[in-house]
């Protein structure tokens, strides 16, 4: 059985007010294109399909058209909503369509599907204030809720069983772009309520996480925020009881983070990347954010940050024209608050010698 995990698609979210619906399409060809090629028997969706409780038209055609070429491969596509969708909007229609589970109801997150003899329980965000009372939980937490759910996972009598989940495992690494689910509780719940299963898809956090070998987090297909601008975005790629392999999904558009003088970015070659600006300029430039957007035509966000540091010590050390040993003493100076000793002074002079050999060896 190969299973495909991914989450946080967030349909319809725009990126600094830019719309990312095509980087979203071009995921959602990727992950048809990885189902077909690897053939894959289950996708799971972990949580967020949406990025608000009401989606644009084009976000929901977009997932509309997703699960149809899922389904036209064969797959089974079990979805779950995250603490971004409705769960009666995302869950319109579910047990009506074939291949495509929709499980959003938590008074129904341990009657598992069953596919090939897995069993697949689809536990969708649980708010801790709306299942306290049914559920009659000892505290208004997290963990109660999903601890709840999992006892009666474990008691279910399936041979194999995945489990879909959309929260905040303890110890797990948060990014700008998720939204806080402590309303109602304590966010964290911990590892171990995952136990006794042979695989958990994680949802929530946008950063691809191996939490243990069995419960992980596929994080988002995409970046949402330049927190994120190191991640490696994509999907797992899952053989039940054997080997889990990262897929990569395709970045349209890379994100940079750019800080500095004005002046000194615009000297930069030009770039098509997302751009996050931090300006330390003492005096805040004129026209700054268009004059980047010339050589920089995705410039999206802008800060300015002063360098106190040059402002308070306007005798900054000046390293033009200035011999590397000069330099390199004076920041020995600088940092350690006393010069080199004679000792010291040698291992730089052959340090900087050697660099300067190299350098016209080269
Ligand atoms: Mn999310």
């Amino acid at each position: 059985m190969r299973l495909l995990h991914t989450s946080d698609w967030h349909l319809g979210r725009s990126f600094h007010r830019e719309s990312l619906l095509s980087a979203q399409a071009a995921f959602a060809d990727h992950l048809v294109e990885t189902v077909r090629a690897e053939r894959v028997d289950a996708v799971l969706v972990a949580g967020d399909v949406y990025d608000r409780a009401l989606p644009p038209v084009d976000a929901v055609a977009l997932f509309d058209d997703t699960l149809r070429r899922l389904r036209g491969l064969g797959a089974h596509t079990v979805i779950i909503s995250g603490n971004h969708d409705s769960p009666v909007r995302l869950g319109f229609g579910a047990g009506l369509m074939d291949r495509i589970h929709l499980r959003t109801d938590p008074h129904q997150a341990w009657v598992p599907v069953v596919v090939n003899d897995v069993a697949f329980y689809g536990i969708p965000y649980l708010e801790p204030e709306l299942v306290r009372t049914p559920w009659g939980l000892p505290e208004r937490t997290h963990t109660a809720a999903m601890t709840h759910v999992m006892d009666r996972v474990r008691s279910d009598a399936a041979p194999a069983k995945v489990v879909l989940a959309h929260a905040f495992v303890t110890g797990g690494a948060a990014s700008d772009s998720e939204r806080d689910i402590r309303v109602g509780g304590v966010a964290h719940v911990p590892l171990r309520v995952f136990d006794g299963v042979s695989y958990t898809a994680l949802g929530h956090l946008h950063g691809r996480q191996t939490m243990s070998e069995t419960v992980r987090y596929s994080g988002s297909p995409i970046a949402y925020s330049f927190s994120e601008a190191d991640h490696l975005k994509g999907s797992w790629l899952v053989e039940l009881g054997g080997a889990v392999e990262f897929v990569p999904a395709p970045v349209p558009r890379p994100l940079t983070r750019l800080r500095g003088r004005l002046d000194d970015l615009l000297a930069l070659p030009p770039l098509g990347d997302w751009i996050q600006a931090t300006l330390t300029d003492p005096v805040r430039p004129k026209a700054a954010m268009e004059r980047l957007r010339a050589r920089f035509p995705h410039t999206v966000d802008l800060h300015f940050a002063p360098d106190e540091a040059a402002e308070a010590a306007p005798a900054r050390p000046r390293l033009a024209g200035r011999p590397e040993i000069d330099v390199a003493l004076d920041f020995v100076r600088e940092v350690r608050g006393e010069p080199a000793d004679p000792d010291e002074r040698r291992l730089l002079e052959e340090a900087a010698m050697a660099c300067r050999i190299r350098e016209t060896m080269a």
